[in-house]
């Protein structure tokens, strides 16, 4: 068997309960198969960036998985299915999202997948609680970039 690899997951949601849905989220990631949760963020109040609707609740948390990439981001999607999570049209609010942000060192660039997140940098919902995390994978100069971004933690 392969090694297990360290990926950061962000996670998100605007609809229903949603504190209580990322923080049972980040324990069900503990549960996806061959995969251990090793750290989570606090959870962040957030303003919506582009998009509408209610403020977010936003994490990150780290895995180690023996699972590979594609098979992580499918357990991934069908944990916000079991969450509720509808796709009426794009950034609308929802119960649980799921982003696979880094997949140990990996760049991927599939129709289904790409890592590092192509939008990463440009979000303080996903930098500010991987910096927290992981502070050696978030540039200081990078977290500053986002800084007028409302955000707080939790
Ligand atoms: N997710 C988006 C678009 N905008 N804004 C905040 N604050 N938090 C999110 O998780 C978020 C967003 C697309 O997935
Ligand atoms: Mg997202
Ligand atoms: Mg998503």
């Amino acid at each position: 068997m392969r090694p297990p690899v360290s990926a950061y997951i962000a996670l998100g949601a605007n609809l229903g309960d949603a504190r209580a849905t990322v923080a049972a989220a980040i324990q069900v990631l503990d549960r996806l198969p061959d995969t251990r949760l090793l750290r989570a963020s606090s959870l962040y109040r957030t303003a919506p960036w582009e998009a509408t609707g209610p403020d977010f609740i936003n994490a990150v948390a780290e895995v180690a998985t023996g699972l590979n990439a594609p098979s992580l981001l499918r357990a991934l999607q069908a944990q916000e299915l079991a969450a509720g999570r509808e796709r009426p049209y794009r950034n609308a609010p929802r119960t649980l999202d799921l982003d696979l942000l880094l997949y140990g060192d990996a760049r991927i660039d599939s129709p289904e997948l790409t890592v590092p997140h192509p939008r990463l940098w440009e979000r303080a919902f996903v930098l500010q609680p991987l910096a927290e995390i992981a502070p050696q994978r978030v540039p200081a100069e990078r977290l500053q970039a986002v800084a007028g971004q409302g955000i707080e933690r939790l």
